[in-house]
Order: C-alpha cells, then structure tokens, then sequence
C-alpha cells in the first residue's frame, strides 16, 4: 500500500492531494493513509503535510525504490518486476537462487549495495552503497546456449545508449563486457548461464556501473583502471534515471535479436563503439598469454584476432581476457 502511495504522489507532483482524495482511492482509512506517509518519510522522502490541503512530494530521495523506475520505464517486459535489495552479497547470486524455484522473464534486480560483487572468474566487482548500478537483468530466452555470450554485446550496447541518453557523455565498449570512459572503466557485465547442451534454462545479465563513485571506493588495485560517470563529470547523475534508460534500449535491442535470432542488426553500431579494435593486445586465456592484432568482432560476438605470423583467429569472450599492450584498453 505504501508503495500505491507513492505512485500517487508521483503522479501528482504538482498538487496537494488530500488525505481524503488518497483515503477513497486506494481504499483505506486517513489514518492508515497517514502512517504510510510517515513510513515514506522515514525512507528519506520529503513530503510536505498541510491541514486542510494534505500532502505533496517534494523531493525523494536518491535510493532506487522500485516505483519510481516503473514510473520512467517505457519497456513490455524488462523491469516490469523489479525486486529492490538494500543490500546483498551479488545479484547474480539472488537471481540464481531465485530462479530455483521460477520468475518472470524480464525480472531485474537491483541493490544498493553488494557485499561480495562478482566479476568473471571470482574476480571480485567493487559495489559501494548508494554510488552506482548493481543489477540483474533475468531471462528465458529461447536461443541456443552459444549464443548466450551475445546478450553481453547487448548490455554494452544499451549501457553504452543509456549513458549517451542520460548523462550526454560518449563512452566507448572494450570487447567483451567493459565499458570505458577516457581509458577507464566505468562499467563490467557479468552474463551468467544455466542450461543444458541444446537449450537455456535461464540467463543472468549481471550490470555494474560505477556512478557515483569516488576515488576513494575503489581500492588500490582497481584504481589504475576504474573511474565514475561523477568523477568524470564533476556532478552526481541520477540513478534512477539512468537505470530506466538503460533497461529500455535493453528491451529495443534484446526484442529485435530475438527476433531475427542474429546481432547482425546492430553489428555496425557495435563496431563503431569499440575502444579495441585495430590495437594491439594481450590475449589472456587458461594456458598463457598471446600478442595479436584486434582486428574484427563478428554478429556471434567473437572477436577476430591476427597473430604474429598473420594468420586470423576467433576468439569467444569465455575464452580469454584482453588486455591491451601499453595499458587497460
Ligand atoms: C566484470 O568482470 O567486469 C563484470 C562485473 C559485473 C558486475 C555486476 S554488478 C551486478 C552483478 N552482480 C555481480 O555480482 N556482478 C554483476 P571482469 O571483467 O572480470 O572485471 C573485474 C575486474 O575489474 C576486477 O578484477 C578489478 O580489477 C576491476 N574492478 C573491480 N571493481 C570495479 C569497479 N567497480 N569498477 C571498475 N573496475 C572494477
């Protein structure tokens, strides 16, 4: 009910709405009304209270409360539940365990904090409270398991169009899964998969944007090559407003791949967006590390490499690591 309030003040910024006018819409007493404003208060919600004219919202507060990004979402499917935590060890993780019993396609889960945030191999993700965008985007696609690694080239895409949209800045992709902002990293996608040989269970499409971080949230290893959409911007960028953004390009592109059961579509957007192509780089995989060339990434979402002795090579993002030769990128 608390939350059917809120949706009302929201929906009425600009006006008082009386104790009597919410009483006889949702249904309940001025006195229950008045609690649930009280609860709404102690969340951090200005509300102004006057006798006779009732309540107005003037200002909520920068917490990623659920109602509010269902009201800036413009999507079918992607977000219409959406699952709130404060804090958690990973999304990923609670999305697995969700998933055990079932959810609806499109679920996104989100926190304000994690305590144990994941990125590929163990590596762990920096997540500070209240500063970025630690999200789960969940999934039934009906696609062949060797695509799955493809839904990550649509995070970038959508993450990469939603910053763009929100925060007017361009930021670049680094093949697989990071996205940059001058140099640095400013966001990793973690897609997750449970399946069998021929189909997808379920998909976890793990997102960690750095928002409103500060130098000091992340610590000395990560610093080198981290930054915030803040830091490089010297103001804070809502995140609410962001989250919304990023979940509608995610429907567009995600419902048009599906559809044409190829990126093929939005191959030409990607490759423009790529901070790694045409650079010399480190391949990182289980058995060594490689000098090549990157030199292509195809719609299955591999990226073409030329080795030394200048033949070409496909490698998939479960594969290797990429670095590049004088730095991160
Ligand atoms: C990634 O892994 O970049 C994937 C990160 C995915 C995080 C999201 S948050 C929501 C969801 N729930 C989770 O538990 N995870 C996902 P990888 O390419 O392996 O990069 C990890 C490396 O990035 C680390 O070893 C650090 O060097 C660096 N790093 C850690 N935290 C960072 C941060 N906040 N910003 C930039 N770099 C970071």
């Amino acid at each position: 009910m608390k939350d059917e309030i809120l949706k009302e003040l929201i929906n009425n910024k600009n006006r008082y709405l009386s104790g009597q006018e919410l009483s006889n819409k949702l249904g309940i007493s001025r006195t229950a009304i008045w609690k649930h404003i009280n609860k709404l208060k102690e969340e951090g919600y200005i509300i102004n209270s006057v006798t006779n004219k009732g309540y107005i919202l003037v200002e909520a507060p920068d917490i990623l409360h659920p109602v509010e990004i269902k009201e800036l979402l413009n999507t079918n499917f992607i977000g219409k539940e959406i699952i709130y935590l404060n804090s958690v060890d990973s999304t990923n993780n609670y999305g697995k365990k969700m998933a055990e019993n079932d959810f609806t396609d499109g679920t996104v889960i989100i926190a304000e904090e994690q305590t144990s945030g994941r990125g590929r191999l163990g590596r762990h993700w920096i997540s500070p409270k209240g500063k970025g965008i630690w999200m789960t985007i969940m999934l039934k696609p009906d696609i062949k398991p060797d695509q799955a690694s493809q839904i990550t080239l649509i995070a970038a895409m959508a993450v990469l169009k939603g910053i763009k949209a929100i925060c007017d800045m361009d930021t670049m992709i680094k093949w697989p899964n990071d996205i940059v902002l001058n140099g640095k990293k400013i966001c990793g996608i973690l897609t997750e998969m449970s399946g069998e040989i021929e189909r997808i269970n379920y998909l976890c499409v793990g997102i960690g944007i750095n928002v409103n971080s500060e130098e000091s949230d992340f610590t000395d290893k990560a610093i080198d090559i981290a930054t915030s959409i803040k830091i490089a911007k010297g103001v804070k960028v809502e995140r609410k407003k962001l989250i919304a953004r990023i979940l509608d390009y995610f429907e567009s592109y995600y419902s048009t791949f599906l559809i044409k059961g190829s990126l093929k579509f939005m191959m030409d957007e990607y490759k423009r967006s790529l901070a790694n192509i045409g650079k010399e780089v480190i391949l990182i995989g289980k058995d060594g590390e490689i000098l090549a060339k990157a030199e292509d990434v195809t719609a299955e979402g591999h990226l073409v490499v030329r080795l030394g002795d200048g033949t070409l090579m496909e490698v998939s993002s479960g594969e290797v690591s990429v670095r590049g030769i004088y730095g991160y990128i």
